[in-house]
């Protein structure tokens, strides 16, 4: 697999390589760097950018100061090595003040510094240049239903994403916000826990026109629920902003392994949506963004294990584009599209013109029986895809 390089779009969190280990079960498992310190390496590495969450850069209840100037070594350190900032989010969930959510907490003194905390970060993702602004609220939610009222929740959370929306607008940012979706964890149970459920409060949004998606591999995968789906229905939406690329062994705690480290089949039709489209809309909506790992090097690793692992998320993104490219070009992967009928789906089933009257009085000489004997050649076609993965 080839190196990547900038024109890739891949970055990563500060947060990721920059995680010590620190588990429920036990402390750091390797030191910490600065955050200035991650640039040089990620950028020889082949990296094009990094993001982060305010505190992933200075500490929770810094002055401005002091913001000023460990922003200043950070985006430093960026520029000197060469890498954008892509995306800024902010930290509403590691200080206990955050225990029961920043826009949703019961608490409305907390609701009203969580919002604040959002518009400063908002200010800081428009001064370091980012495009996308990621809103993750990992402790909106419960664990017993009867402490949450879910009707006023929704209110508070939409109050608070037409607040931020609107004041992006206002100030004339060029910054569109990402919901991150996940359904538990560190919560009992997280609002907004799918594509699914965000889009749907989106579309009740004042300023939902800047609002879309960023969902992430492993937690839709949490949830038991296709990465791929996912991400298609956002895309048809309109609204697939970003992505948090990792991966995911089955229905248990957020693994945020190394991307391809999950289920490595549904990570090469992922790689194959994004890098190809949808089969029946050669001109259809296509993903243009950051390919963005929200990974975790495993704890067992030392330092030279997170390089290998940040190594590991590009490599393996290539080796599945490259894998995929070969997929749709294979003659016999295209017959077996066709005898499956995948380009089928995108003709309308009603005829343009076609009056809802003579659609109904026409039976096309249809023969149900017959029909139903339809081989589809789904299997074949996905040995077929099996075959190129595995080479
Ligand atoms: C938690 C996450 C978060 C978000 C981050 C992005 C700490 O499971 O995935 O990472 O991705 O807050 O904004
Ligand atoms: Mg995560
Ligand atoms: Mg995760
Ligand atoms: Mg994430």
């Amino acid at each position: 697999v080839r190196k990547p390089t900038p024109e890739d779009k891949f970055s990563f969190g500060l947060w990721t390589v920059g995680w010590t280990g620190t588990d429920p079960f036990g402390g750091p498992s390797r030191p910490a760097l600065d955050p200035w310190e991650y640039s040089d390496k990620l950028a020889e590495l082949g990296a094009w950018g990094i993001t982060f969450h305010d505190n992933d850069v200075f500490p929770f209840g810094s002055d401005d100061p002091t913001k000023k100037e460990i922003v200043g070594k950070l985006t430093d350190a960026t520029e000197k090595a060469g890498l954008v900032i892509e995306m800024v989010t902010t930290n509403t969930f590691s200080h206990p003040v955050f225990k029961d959510g920043g826009l949703t907490s019961n608490d409305r003194a907390v609701r009203r510094f969580g919002l604040r905390k959002i518009l400063d970060a908002v200010d800081l993702a428009a001064e370091v240049g980012a495009s996308t602004f990621v809103m993750w609220g990992g402790r909106e939610g419960s664990e017993y239903d009867g402490s949450k009222d879910v009707y006023a929740a929704m209110e508070r959370y939409k109050e608070g994403l037409d607040t931020i929306a609107g004041y992006i607008k206002s100030q004339n940012y060029d910054l569109v916000i990402g919901l991150e979706p996940k359904p538990n964890e560190p919560r009992g149970d997280i609002f907004l826990p799918s594509v699914g459920h965000a889009l749907a409060l989106i579309a009740e949004l004042e300023h939902g026109d800047i609002v879309g998606l960023n969902p992430e591999v492993g937690h839709e995968q949490m949830a038991n629920l296709n990465y791929t789906h996912g991400i298609g229905q956002a895309l048809w939406s309109g609204k697939l902003f970003h992505i948090d690329l990792n991966g995911q062994r089955g229905l248990k705690y957020d693994q945020d392994l190394v991307f391809g480290h999950g289920d490595l089949i549904s990570a090469f039709f992922t790689v194959d949506l994004i890098e190809n489209g949808f089969p029946g809309y050669p001109d259809g909506p296509r993903y243009t963004g950051p390919r963005h790992f929200d990974y975790k090097p495993s704890r067992t690793e030392y330092l030279d294990g997170v390089w290998a692992s940040a190594a590991a998320c590009m490599s393996t993104y290539i080796g599945l584009a490259e894998k995929a490219k070969a997929f749709r070009a294979d003659p016999r992967v295209q017959e077996a599209m066709r005898y499956a009928g995948v380009y089928d789906l995108a003709e309308p089933t009603i005829a343009d013109g076609e009056s809802l009257e003579a659609f109904r009085s026409t039976d096309d000489g249809f023969d149900p029986e017959k029909t139903a004997e339809r081989d589809y050649g789904f299997v074949a076609l996905q040995q077929l895809a099996v075959e190129h993965l595995i080479g």
